[in-house]
């Protein structure tokens, strides 16, 4: 059939809309219909050419929702009709991963998803003859997509696309980096650097953990408000203190923080997210993405006193089992996901998203179809 979608060609040029030819599901596959998709940083980080794994050309976007039209053969978990939402950490509870009960990250289908392509080494995407690669393992800038079956969450029916799209990725990450991940407590003393799409998924995350102070650390004042609202209680502007950041931190905490969470993908910045932990227990949680051959660096001594550092990734979740409990979360009122979708944009104008994104103007833009 013949879709539309945002075609990324090229690292560093903007989308170019059109229409490209998609085939339909193979066995094990699922033909979605997208309905809305967020634009996330990682999108942008990819496009921009600084993802050593970016493969061009294809159709990027993860952070999706929509329908089920079609199945493939031996399909048996979902049907033409049911609301799903794309998963780029898949949940197979086959292999060894699902099976150890100490990871989010399935391997069934992780190689051929790096490659952009599809589990069977292809792709479903073309255009006059050339191949598009898939993005993920879910290309929702396209408002028709093909995905493994293992790699779609069923949600209820009654729940908005243009908001549910949002736990595809940036509000299950945040959250679940705190509850899943750090397995905050209440009292404990976090930080919070970068303060976007992600980061305010992480204070939302430390107010329901029940954490004391919740400090964030952005270099956009326009963060601060909105940090706020969603349960900030000191907002740190590395710019103005007048001081270094890390014993400024240090002393805010009494000591050091009990976790900190880097939502930057700034391998400086994750330093400092160590550093400022508190001797003996405190633990730095990496959630931003570093671009191809960036590396981290501290000194030793701050492991051997006890700091920790840790990464996540889509916030620790088992999409298939915990996507759809988030969605009850939202639709229950226990998470605020409205507020932090600044921007409703129709699919013409996906690049106007990505240039308020860079400009730092929105905190999530969503793309309705
Ligand atoms: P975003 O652009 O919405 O937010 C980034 C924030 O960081 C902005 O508020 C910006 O002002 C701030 N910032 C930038 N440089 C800074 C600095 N030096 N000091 C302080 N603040 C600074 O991005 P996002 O969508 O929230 O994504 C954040 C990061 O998380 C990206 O690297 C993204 O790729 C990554 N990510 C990781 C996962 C995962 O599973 N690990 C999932 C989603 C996103
Ligand atoms: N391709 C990059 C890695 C990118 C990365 O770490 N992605 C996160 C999700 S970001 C969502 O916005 C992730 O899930 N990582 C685990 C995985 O298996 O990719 C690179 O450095 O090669
Ligand atoms: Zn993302």
């Amino acid at each position: 059939m013949d879709v539309r979608a945002a075609i990324a060609w090229k690292a560093g040029k903007t989308l170019d809309l059109g229409t490209v030819r998609l085939e339909g599901p193979k066995a094990g596959e699922v033909l979605v219909e997208i309905k809305a998709t967020g634009i996330c940083h990682t999108d942008e980080y990819t496009l921009s050419g600084a993802d050593p794994e970016g493969l061009f050309p294809a159709i990027l976007g993860h952070e999706g929702a929509g329908i089920v039209v079609d199945i493939g053969p031996g399909v048996t978990t979902l049907k033409k009709g049911d609301h799903v939402i794309p998963l780029y950490t898949p949940e197979c509870r086959q292999c060894k991963s699902c099976l150890s009960r100490k990871t989010n990250l399935c391997t069934a289908i992780r190689a051929t998803q790096g490659k952009g392509v599809m589990p069977d080494g292809t792709s479903r995407f073309s255009c006059e003859g050339e191949t598009i690669m898939h993005y993920m393992g879910c290309s929702t800038f396209a408002n028709f997509t093909v995905l493994p079956e293992i790699a779609l969450a069923k949600v209820r029916e009654d729940a908005p696309f243009d908001k549910i799209c949002y736990i595809g990725c940036g509000v299950t990450t945040g959250i679940g980096a705190v509850i899943n991940t750090a397995k905050v407590q209440p009292g404990d003393n976090v930080v919070i650097f970068g303060l976007g799409g992600i980061g305010l998924n992480v204070i939302q995350g430390a107010r329901i953990a029940g954490a004391d102070k919740i400090i964030g650390v952005d270099l956009n004042n326009g963060r601060k408000a909105m940090a706020e609202k969603f349960g900030l209680t000191h907002f740190v502007n590395p710019s103005e203190i007048g001081e270094d950041l890390v014993p400024y931190l240090v002393n805010l905490t009494d000591g050091g923080a009990d976790f900190s969470f880097e939502c930057i993908g700034n391998v400086k910045v994750m330093r400092q997210a160590l550093e400022c932990c508190h001797r003996g227990w405190g633990t730095s949680i990496i959630v931003g993405v570093a671009g191809a051959g960036q590396e981290i660096s501290t000194r030793p001594f701050q492991l051997v006193t006890g700091r920790n550092w840790r990464g996540t990734a889509f916030g620790g979740a088992r999409g298939r089992t915990d996507v759809p409990k988030i969605v009850d979360w939202y639709m229950d009122g226990k998470i605020n996901i409205d507020d932090l979708i600044t921007h409703v944009l129709p699919f013409e104008q996906i690049n106007e998203g990505f240039e308020l994104m860079r400009k730092g103007e929105s905190i999530r833009s969503v793309v309705v179809y």
